[in-house]
């Protein structure tokens, strides 16, 4: 997992319900080894490669665990889950790179659309977020009211 790796190693993010190329955007991570056109065979493969890319930077298990612990709806607290999950003791690498895999179409913002999926980009199996989660998660963490989550709101949020 270093910057000076040799493979070129992408990570495509597409939206599941899009099948415009226009909305391919490509980002690389380290340690991932899937090509842009064997991730688009499938789009709606997106989410396992998020969650390939997630398992490089936190701990599956305790994913699992911290997804377990949400599984009811309106039950999520961010807080708990980005402690449980590892994020809030992260560095401040760690964090950027967690942001850039749930800013599924690499925007430079997570927006409301992808908040509403963000358990997605943990793990495949990870559930919808209520609207009601979804917005007072936007609401905790969107300090300067744009209505999304810049990577240093992300950042602070996950500090919490
Ligand atoms: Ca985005
Ligand atoms: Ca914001």
């Amino acid at each position: 997992m270093t910057q000076g790796s040799s493979s070129v190693v992408c990570c495509l993010s597409v939206r599941c319900r899009s099948r415009s190329s226009a909305d391919l955007n490509l980002q690389l991570y380290p340690g991932l080894q899937l090509t842009p056109q064997r991730a688009f065979t499938n789009h709606c493969q997106t989410y396992k490669v998020l969650e390939m890319a997630m398992n490089s930077i936190l701990n599956p298990d305790d994913i699992k665990k911290a997804l377990g612990a949400f599984k009811a709806a309106d039950s999520f607290d961010h807080k708990k889950f980005f402690e449980m999950v590892g994020l809030k003791a992260m560095s401040a690498d760690g964090v950027k790179k967690a942001f850039h895999v749930l800013d599924a179409d690499n925007s430079g913002f997570i927006e409301e659309e992808e908040l509403k999926f963000v358990l997605k980009g943990f793990a495949t199996d990870g559930r919808d977020l209520t609207d009601k989660e979804t917005k007072a998660f936007l609401q905790a963490a969107d300090k300067d009211g744009d209505g999304k989550i810049g990577a240093e709101e992300f950042a602070a949020l996950v500090r919490e």
